[in-house]
């Protein structure tokens, strides 16, 4: 599955960070002090064109063994990224933001993956200020977090700038969970609800879904779902039943609050190149087209073999005959809810507002979702995503770090990123009908009022159009 990134595309041609005027028109958000090497570090990087010698720079730079340099990390950009067009937008906007903030407890017990991460950077008071500092940066109004076991920790600091929290812990032998925060004096929460997978057989996870009504405009609602779904690569019919519920029950919150538009945030554990993926976005699957051990294109992300280090398996052609095998009635069932019934379905047109909103080359894949949310020695791609339906429409987007300079950090958590995902963000706006446009044209149109100051008489007036 296509998840490899070639070195010598013109997608990885390596930015110099040390010129900001570089990145027009982007806006951004940098962060403090950059003092690093890193200049003649990319330098190294971008004279190699051939890929060969590329991809020994790819090695020089993974590398799990090798002592990171502190300052490797010191250069991570976020640019925002608008929308071209903005003619369909409302004025009232607002901001959801999904980020995995890594659990304390996950980055303990999961050790393997942060060998080369220097301990102080894997400390959960270090992590907790650099994750809150981050998210103070971004300002968004919805906070959508995932793998969070110290809530009361975390709400200590985000009630104290606003914000109002919610919590739904994982069932099982686990400690972490979602947590969802709002700015308390921009969203009304209307309604709430948990979901914990167990309840209908579909392993420990869980989500939130909770209905909004925006302060300055009660007739602006929006519902927000919260995911972390399975992580277990092989368990695909559990993640494409477990993404299939919460579509559902947020299609129904939808229709009970009047057609409320919807953002999907969270870690789905599945990649671009997917079918679940597919599915969400398209809104059907034929399951039977795709192994159950394949279906969240977590396996072709090792970082060895992204980074073209390793040569990709080449698995033997299976023959659809084959392929019904490897379903079991019981697992069909699982992904598209009837036993008899291949194909998985939805009733909601979704869009990620990733992949609406183009990026850079050197963040962007194929696909135009993020070359990368998420990198530790096992693991490099993209896992995160931010959905919306019909009704709203992404403004702008928080782009995720050039790939490049990811990979020169050597695996998250880092100097400058909290957790081994990095945070998503996306304003919305919602969707004008053409009444509403041309409304708000004619509003515009009439909305200069002029004034005129008789000079001697001192009195003013408003001129008449
Ligand atoms: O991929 V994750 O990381 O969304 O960032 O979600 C899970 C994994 C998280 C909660 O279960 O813990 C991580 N190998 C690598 N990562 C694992 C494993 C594993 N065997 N088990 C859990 N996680």
């Amino acid at each position: 599955m296509a998840c490899h990134i070639n070195f010598s595309s013109s997608a990885f041609t390596p930015f110099l960070f040390t010129n900001n005027t570089n990145h027009h028109p982007f806006s951004e958000f940098k962060f403090n002090s950059p003092t690093s090497n890193t200049s003649s570090s990319s330098s190294s990087l971008s004279s190699s064109s051939s890929s060969s010698s590329s991809r020994s720079c790819t090695r020089r730079w993974f590398n799990s063994v090798r002592r990171r340099n502190s300052d490797n990390s010191s250069e991570i950009l976020r640019h925002w990224i608008e929308a071209p067009n903005q003619s369909h937008a409302s004025p009232e906007r607002f901001t959801v933001a999904s980020y995995n903030i890594l659990a304390d407890r996950n980055a303990k017990q999961h050790s393997d993956l942060y060998l080369n991460v220097p301990s102080r950077y894997i400390s959960w008071d270090r992590r907790k200020t650099l994750i809150s500092n981050e998210l103070f940066g971004w300002d968004p109004d919805i906070l959508c977090l995932q793998e969070v076991d110290k809530y009361v920790e975390l709400s200590d600091i985000l009630v104290k700038a606003g914000y109002t929290g919610t919590y739904k812990r994982r069932t099982g032998d686990t400690a972490d969970g979602c947590a969802m925060f709002w700015k308390a004096d921009k969203f009304r929460l209307l309604e709430e609800e948990g979901i914990q997978f167990k309840d209908f057989g579909l392993c420990d996870n869980v989500a939130q879904l909770l209905v909004f009504e925006m302060c300055e405009s009660e007739s602006r609602r929006v519902i927000v779902g919260n995911i972390h779904v399975l992580y277990n690569p092989n368990r695909g019919e559990v993640k494409l039943g477990q993404i299939r519920f919460l579509l559902s029950r947020a299609g129904a919150l939808s229709e009970k609050w009047g057609s409320a538009p919807i953002v999907l945030a969270g870690d789905f554990n599945i990649t671009p190149q997917s079918g679940i993926y597919k599915f969400l976005s398209s809104s059907e699957l034929n399951i039977l087209l795709y192994e159950r051990k394949e279906l969240s294109g977590q396996k072709s992300c090792r970082p060895a073999q992204v980074l073209g280090e390793k040569k990709e398996t080449v698995r033997p052609f299976i023959l659809l005959d084959g392929l019904l095998k490897c379903w079991t009635d019981e697992e069909v069932k699982v992904a598209t809810g009837d036993s008899e019934r291949h194909l998985a379905a939805h009733s909601l047109k979704l869009n990620s507002s990733y992949a609406t909103l183009n990026g850079s080359a050197s963040t962007r894949g194929f696909s135009g979702e993020p070359l990368a949310t998420s990198y530790h020695s096992k693991f490099l791609g993209t896992v995160d995503y931010l959905w919306y339906s019909e009704g709203i429409v992404p403004t702008r987007v928080l782009d995720t770090v050039p790939i490049d300079d990811l990979v020169r950090t050597g695996g998250l958590p880092c100097k400058r990123v909290g957790s081994d995902h990095l945070a998503l963000v996306s304003e919305f706006s919602f969707s004008v009908t053409n009444n509403e446009s041309t409304e708000m044209v004619a509003a515009a149109a009439a909305s200069p009022r002029i004034y005129i100051e008789d000079w001697q008489s001192g009195i003013i007036r408003e001129e008449n159009n």
